[in-house]
């Protein structure tokens, strides 16, 4: 497997596991970070055996934001020129199943890579906040909007103007994480629940992605659309007659990805 200077990632099974691993900077995203994140996801995508991800950081941090020293003297000509950052949209694009798994800091990036995944798997220590404001600027990978999004515009106006933290507790309660866990349990737990979706019909799990993401972009008739679609289209594929079958048999379905 290939090595990296700002990850660590392991295969557990069907569960690809990255681990942000650049303790000296808090995991402060950069753009080595960023092109060896691309690398990996890349390589998931197109892996047959790989099933669903797991991006975790330290006990510390998830990640403290963008690299704030790789950034400082930039200009807008190199900001906007280069395109800064634009490669997250490809992680975007990654469509089988990603899970962000929490413990300490999430911050401006940080927070804002969280949410590029599908769902936040919070430890008890995490601490969310979008804290670009007293750096003189905005979020820049997202954050303005999936957070509006999560939780709402007063929360995420509130949060983008004063840069305070939200700690798990709140992050659960205004619906930015699906769950919290003690911090010394969340890789376990977060390997367990990529494990579940890895043993789910593959095809059916990218459908049920991209459907969830719709939400984001369409309106409500042309999203309801767009999931009829999908469901009737998963009924050309072998899975479905397994999965139906399965149930009628009484027995585990045997899915083959077709
Ligand atoms: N970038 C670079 N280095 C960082 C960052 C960062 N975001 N965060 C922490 N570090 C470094 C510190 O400089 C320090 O390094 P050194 O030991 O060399 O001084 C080391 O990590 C440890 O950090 P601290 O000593 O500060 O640790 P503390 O426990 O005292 O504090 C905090 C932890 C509260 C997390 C603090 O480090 C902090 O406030 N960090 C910055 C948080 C922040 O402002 N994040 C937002 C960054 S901007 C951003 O993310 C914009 C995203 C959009 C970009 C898109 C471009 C298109």
């Amino acid at each position: 497997m290939t090595d990296y200077n700002t990850l660590i990632v392991e295969r557990r099974e069907a569960v690809t596991l990255v681990t942000l691993n650049r303790p000296q900077a808090l995991n402060a995203l950069n753009a080595e970070l960023l092109a060896e994140l691309l690398d990996v996801m890349r390589a998931y995508d197109a892996d047959p055996e790989q099933r669903c991800a797991v991006i975790t950081g330290s006990p510390k941090a998830f990640a403290a934001g963008a690299d704030i020293k790789e950034m400082q003297e930039m200009d807008f000509a190199a900001m906007y020129g280069g395109n800064h950052f634009a490669g997250w949209d490809d992680f975007t694009r990654t469509r089988k199943p990603i899970i962000a798994a929490v413990a300490g800091y999430a911050l401006g990036g940080g927070c804002e890579l969280a949410m590029m995944c599908d769902f936040i798997l919070a430890a008890d220590t995490a601490k969310f906040g979008q804290p670009e404001i007293k750096l003189g600027v905005t979020p820049g990978m997202g954050g303005s909007q999936r957070l509006a999004h999560a939780v709402g515009k007063a929360k995420a106006m509130e949060m983008c103007l004063t840069g305070r933290m939200m700690d798990a507790e709140e992050a659960e309660r205004a619906g930015l994480v699906a769950r919290i866990i003690p911090a010394a349990d969340l890789v376990e737990d977060a390997l367990k629940t990529a494990a579940t979706i890895a043993g789910m019909a593959p095809i059916a799990v990218r459908a049920n992605k991209e459907m969830v993401n719709a939400a984001f972009d369409m309106g409500l008739a042309q999203g309801v659309q767009f999931e009829r679609r999908l469901f009737h289209g998963l009924f050309g594929s072998a899975d479905q007659k397994e999965g139906m079958a399965a149930f009628v048999e009484k027995r585990a379905p045997n899915w083959t990805g077709k």
